[in-house]
């Protein structure tokens, strides 16, 4: 293995285990919304990770704009909409309700298509943000900062979960370089993992869909280079 390569799993799992396995099992959803949520987010962002365990324990699937620092793209959207500049941010088209303030973003999603309370590791708010901090301490410069990019056409898909180290690899990938996409959210026990494992054919994440090339791949370091080759206009920075 290579050594760049070895230390991202070893810094990944390490920052996986910050938050052990919270937002990888499902919990039981009281219904699916007929518009995707949208999350506006950076992959770093302690609050950010809190919103997206949520989201990830849900099984639901939000389309993310990544907002990274320097980003050109969904900040501004950010600052228009809700007055400032401040992530987590949460668009939900089904009640016409947004909102900033990752445990607003939590009770809100159990409430609205949960059962009603959210788990423990949610709910503890000092406990959440003091090892949501820690996780990204373990890759500080990871899904932080924009590096040029062009837009593609249609949006990029990513099955995922949030506590895998290797769709964390690939998820800071979409989000330095500014890609939205649909982030399809499969934990285990997910009832939508049957439909995924029909597409792809192996239950294995990070899976990646690009319709505007027609790949779809699974490798969490190919999906990275995979797209810093074909959407970066800049080398990445190591
Ligand atoms: N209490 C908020 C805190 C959110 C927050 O401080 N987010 C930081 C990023 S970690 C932010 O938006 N900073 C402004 C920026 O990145 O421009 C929450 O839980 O959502």
């Amino acid at each position: 293995m290579r050594l760049a390569r070895f230390i991202d799993v070893t810094t990944a799992t390490a920052a996986s285990a910050a938050r052990p396995n919270f937002g990888n099992f499902y919990y039981e959803r009281s219904k699916v919304p007929e518009q995707p949520l949208e999350l506006y987010e950076f992959e770093v962002c302690p609050y950010c990770r809190i919103a997206r365990e949520a989201l990830s324990a849900l099984s639901l699937d939000p389309i993310i704009y990544p907002c990274p620092r320097g980003g050109k793209l969904f900040r501004e959207k950010v600052k228009s909409a809700g007055g400032r500049y401040q992530f987590p941010y949460l668009v939900d088209p089904n009640s016409g309700v947004s909102m900033y303030e990752s445990a607003d973003i939590v009770a809100y999603l159990f409430r609205e298509y949960g059962e009603g309370r959210a788990p423990w590791f949610l709910r503890q708010r000092a406990f959440a943000v003091s090892t949501s901090m820690l996780a990204s301490g373990f890759r500080p410069n990871r899904g932080r900062r924009a590096v040029g990019s062009r837009q593609p056409e249609k949006l990029l898909e990513l099955y995922s979960y949030e506590g895998s180290p290797f769709c964390r690899i690939a998820r800071e990938a979409l989000c330095e370089l500014e890609l939205p996409y649909q982030l399809r959210n499969v934990p285990r026990r997910s009832p939508d993992r049957e439909g995924f494992v029909a597409i792809s054919s192996e239950m294995k994440v990070p899976y990646l869909l690009d319709p505007n090339t027609g790949v779809q791949m699974f490798e969490s370091d190919d999906i990275r280079r995979y797209l810093y080759e074909t959407y970066a206009t800049k080398p990445p920075g190591k």
